[in-house]
């Protein structure tokens, strides 16, 4: 059958709104990283969606071409030149741009298909995109392909969750690996969990679907295939969300290591789970090892144990363990480090557990902490009944951690809110505080984990940048723990002592970046316009009105 539909399609995945968020490292890349292939800096991790989608749509046309434009800087008419149909997708932190690039595209007169989790029926695409697609494009792109063909289309295609045989495999080849840091696979999506605040449960389900393992198998295999030796981020949503299959799945990763003859650094997203008492959980920890996992990130949400029962994150509480001592457990089970992901701003929370908060985080072993001000997502139970309470204020940005509440909280104004997150924030990348926990990861972490990829990292540009630019005098200041540390666990000049000196650098680069999102937050703060009502909590509000 012809399958046909045009002869040219273009993919774009749009810019990210600002740079200016904690998952874009943009200023710790650019000090570790050559520029791309466009001369603009690399970015972190490519647009995984649309290779999978490239990759279905290859018999569909006769000429394809996937374009990041934070790595391309071509204009867009250059760009759709000749193609029958563009499509565009991401996340709500690219909606700016993508609105309009959306704009553009319509101007030149070409049919423009959009999609991705930033699309929902209330999306400001409606009022420019030709065809919107929500959730799952596995499960609605051959159904607007048919109908494109038939002539009979829809404006607004909704998709369902959709089985793991039907997902996309990745076409690596279709984007220069050179513009990223690290490569991405999806080995499952879903999570059977409920907190409060996540809108993964409703958005791709709670069951756990596991790609099919020849897929997996592929995207490993084409990934070295093409020279790609470096970090792998394993992007579900929760990678122990079932742990008895997570156990099957990390022994499969390991074996595949063995099949393609390397093992890729890998890390992804999980839960303190993994640091339960379980024959289950202890089978996972060893084989999580075994696949060469370098870094989980954790969702620790916070110390308060009242705020994480209101969340529902009730995962933390299990076993006789603190917090603290879970992530330490699991950095000396797994030789992984650990990266924490933390919330302020539950009901539960006042001004003074920021003080809790700030001692938490200061005790662990994580020395990158991705902290946000609470927000209420799309797709969520928290804004269900934030709304239902008349709290909510505002959209998100989809940016966690611009330092924006997005409703009122209880026990402080959102004034407040915001002065309490800038404290945060100094106070756990302070240089004493961050430093001291990089000790405490050097100290855990199995360097045998990283040397065979760390030891290939032989530029010495980028040792001259992180030792001359801004904060050096901090880098120098702690240089010689960081040595100590190396010679003392793994001798002077070995593969485990110059992975542990360049992991001792690429945590140097990421604090550049940490310091810069605090300066951005504190502009930001200075700058706001405050009303009388966002210097009040809802309690005050509420007996205000009584
Ligand atoms: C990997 C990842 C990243 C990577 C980004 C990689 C990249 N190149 O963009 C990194 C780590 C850099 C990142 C950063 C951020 N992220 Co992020 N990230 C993810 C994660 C874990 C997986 C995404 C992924 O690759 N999925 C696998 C692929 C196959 O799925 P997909 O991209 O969603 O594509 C599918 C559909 O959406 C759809 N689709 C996608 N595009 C298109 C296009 C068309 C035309 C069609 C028809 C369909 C379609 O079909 C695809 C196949 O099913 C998701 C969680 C999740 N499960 O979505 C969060 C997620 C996307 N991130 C999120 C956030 C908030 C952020 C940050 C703002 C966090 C922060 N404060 O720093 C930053 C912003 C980015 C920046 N400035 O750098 C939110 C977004 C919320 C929203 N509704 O938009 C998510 C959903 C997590 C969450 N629940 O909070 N992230
Ligand atoms: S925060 Fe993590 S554990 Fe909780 S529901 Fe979302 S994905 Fe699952």
């Amino acid at each position: 059958m012809n399958k046909s539909i045009g002869s040219k399609a273009v993919l774009i995945y749009p810019e990210f709104d600002t740079q200016d968020t904690f998952w874009s490292y943009s200023k710790s890349l650019q000090m570790y990283a050559p520029l791309g292939e466009h001369g603009l800096p690399k970015r972190l991790l490519p647009p995984l969606g649309l290779m999978g989608l490239y990759n279905y749509l290859k018999p569909f046309y006769e000429q394809l071409c996937l374009v990041d434009r934070n790595v391309d800087p071509r204009p867009i008419a250059e760009i759709i030149d000749g193609a029958d149909h563009v499509f565009m997708g991401g996340m709500l932190a690219q909606e700016k741009h993508l609105l309009a690039d959306a704009v553009d595209v319509k101007k030149l007169g070409k049919i423009l298909i959009v999609g991705g989790t930033a699309i929902s029926p209330e999306s400001p695409l409606n009022e420019v995109a030709d065809y919107l697609l929500e959730n799952e494009a596995e499960g609605v792109i051959a159904e607007l392909l048919q109908d494109l063909k038939a002539g009979l289309t829809k404006k607004y295609y909704k998709g369902g969750f959709v089985q793991p045989e039907h997902f996309f495999q990745p076409d690596y080849a279709a984007i220069n690996l050179q513009n990223y840091v690290h490569m991405a696979v999806q080995i499952s999506r879903g999570c059977p969990e409920n907190c409060e605040f996540c809108d993964i449960p409703m958005r791709f389900g709670k069951a756990y679907r596991v790609t099919p393992w020849e897929q997996t198998a592929a995207s490993f295999r084409q990934m070295k295939q093409l020279g790609w030796t470096g970090q792998v981020f394993v992007v579900d949503d929760n990678f122990i969300a079932n742990p008895r299959k997570a156990v099957e799945v990390a022994k499969n990763l390991y074996k595949i290591g063995e099949d393609i003859g390397y093992h890729h650094p890998k890390y992804t997203e999980l839960t303190l789970r993994l640091a339960d008492e379980s024959i289950v959980m202890n089978d996972l920890r060893y084989w999580f090892r075994k696949a060469n996992f370098i870094n989980g990130f954790y969702g620790v949400e916070t110390p308060n144990t009242a705020s994480l029962r209101e969340t529902k994150k009730l995962q933390n509480l299990r076993g006789e363990r603190s917090l603290v001592e879970k992530l330490k457990f699991i950095s000396e089970q797994t030789g992984a480090g650990v990266m924490m992901g933390m919330i302020y701003g539950f009901d539960h929370d006042t001004n003074e557990s920021v003080d809790e908060f700030i001692e938490f985080v200061n005790a662990t072993n994580a020395p990158i902490v991705m902290a946000g001000l609470l927000n209420a997502l799309p797709c969520t139970d928290l804004m269900t009944r934030l709304k239902k309470q008349g709290r909510m204020t505002q959209a998100t940005s989809g940016n966690n951690s611009d330092g924006i509440i997005n409703f009122i909280p209880y026990h402080f104004s959102a004034q407040q809110a915001e002065q309490n997150y800038l404290r945060i924030l100094n106070a756990i990348y302070a240089p004493q505080a961050y430093f001291e926990r990089v000790m405490r990861h050097l100290q855990l972490i199995d360097p045998a984990l990283q040397s065979h990829y760390r030891s290939g990292n032989k530029s010495a540009t980028y040792l001259v940048k992180i030792l001359t630019k801004k904060y050096a005098w901090i880098y120098w200041r702690f240089l010689p723990k960081a040595l100590h540390i190396a010679k003392a666990r793994c001798g002077f000049n070995t593969p485990g002592y110059v992975a542990i000196l360049a992991e001792y650098f690429s945590l140097c680069g990421q604090f550049t970046h940490f310091r810069s999102q605090i300066t951005v937050q504190k502009r930001n703060i200075a700058n706001r316009v405050y009303q009388d009502w966002q210097r009040r909590s809802w309690q005050e509000l509420n007996k205000a009105v009584e």
